[in-house]
């Protein structure tokens, strides 16, 4: 099987309203769909979300880096030499984004291939997961009817809050989410590097009186000495997010005592890096969960079917949710969230059909 084409299609679908964090906000889904076309028919696909404020991509840069740089490379290859492609595309730096969704693309296909699901390939360590969903920074009346909303309408009970502002303003939300939801529901914090040392670790210590069981990037890591002192300091565990985006930086803030577990990403580290990643962690009796890169409905598959594919992802709840904010997207499908859980789809590949109509619509590039 060699691979014929590759296109990279930007997107632009609108959100039912904004999601706000300490780094950014995201008002539309300006992401980039990456579609692998093989000699033998099959197509495989995959999801850019360009994060500038975290990677340093637009959806123009993702489209040049993969016409200009990727897919020369890519056509001609057979989609199996997974190693092979990632090597050749590692001659390229950072383009997270952009890398991720072509590994995703190309286990869509090997997955086509082999008649079967990527989480069996993976592994299959689950047929399902739990869901978390992810709360946007709001008034806390605001972040309280988002989350009670998708606990309503999908059951979920794990909860990612954003965090990173005003201490007074995130604990007063805090108190609020605990209030609504219950002492029984997981409540875990993301500040985004909002914070310096010095407010992230009372902010830490004030989090865990409410039962918020760890702290996802509490200050920039950059701040290595900062982020030291946080971590002796914290109660609860510090996650690596964006401090973390590859195999080699992961391994680098786990040596350094920056992160005591780590957020991965399919968008940023596709099936092939986020297996090394989860595999170096298990090792090292490091916590691996799947953390969310806004992703539309395609990469909420992918996570899926990351989580159901290897053991230690699906002990924790998988950040699926964002794509609820979207008013649309070009997934033939939508992902189905039941009684707070996901199912991993049973089609080969990733089971993931793109609409023509939805595309031609959403597409930004005609
Ligand atoms: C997260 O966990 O930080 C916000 C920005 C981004 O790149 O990812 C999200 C979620
Ligand atoms: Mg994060």
């Amino acid at each position: 099987m060699k691979i014929t084409s590759v296109e990279a299609i930007p997107l632009a679908v609108p959100y039912r309203r904004p999601f706000a964090f300490a780094s950014g906000t995201v008002t539309a889904a300006d992401h980039v769909l990456v579609r692998i076309t093989t000699d033998d028919g099959l197509v495989g696909v995959g999801e850019a979300p360009p994060r500038p404020y975290t990677y340093g991509e637009t959806a123009a840069s993702i489209v040049a880096v993969v016409h200009d740089l990727f897919a020369p490379v890519l056509v001609g290859a057979d989609p199996f030499a997974r190693e092979r492609i990632r090597a050749a595309l590692g001659r390229t730096v950072a383009n997270n984004a952009a890398k991720g969704a072509v590994d995703i693309a190309l286990w869509d296909l090997v997955g086509q291939a082999c008649g079967q699901p990527v989480h069996v390939l993976l592994g299959h360590a689950a047929d399902e997961v739990r869901v978390a969903h992810m709360i946007g920074l709001g008034t806390p009346g605001e972040m309280v009817a988002d989350a009670a909303e998708v606990r309503d309408e999908h059951g979920v009970e794990a909860f990612k809050v954003k965090v990173g502002r005003d201490l007074g303003v995130d604990l007063a939300a805090v108190r609020a989410l605990r209030t609504e939801l219950g002492d029984h529901v997981e409540l875990y914090a993301d500040a985004n590097r909002g914070w310096d040392a010095d407010t992230a670790i009372v902010a830490a210590r004030r989090l865990a009186d409410h039962g918020v069981t760890m702290l996802e990037e509490p200050n920039d890591a950059a701040d290595v000495l900062g982020r030291r002192r946080i971590v002796a300091a914290s109660p609860i565990p510090v996650v690596g997010d964006e401090s973390t985006i590859t195999l080699g930086g992961v391994a680098r803030s786990l040596l350094d005592g920056d992160s005591e577990a780590i957020s991965v990403k399919v968008a940023r580290t596709g099936f092939t890096d986020s297996a090394k990643i989860v595999g170096l962690c298990e090792g090292l009796g490091i916590t691996t969960m799947i953390g969310n890169q806004i992703d539309g409905m395609l990469n909420s598959v992918a996570s899926t079917a990351l989580g159901c594919g290897l053991a230690a992802l699906a002990r924790h709840p998988v950040e699926v949710t964002n794509f609820l904010l979207m008013a649309d997207d070009v997934l033939a499908e939508p992902p189905v969230i039941t009684d707070g859980r996901i199912a991993a789809r049973q089609a080969p590949g990733l089971g993931a059909t793109i609409d023509p109509d939805k595309l031609a619509h959403y597409r930004a590039d005609q």
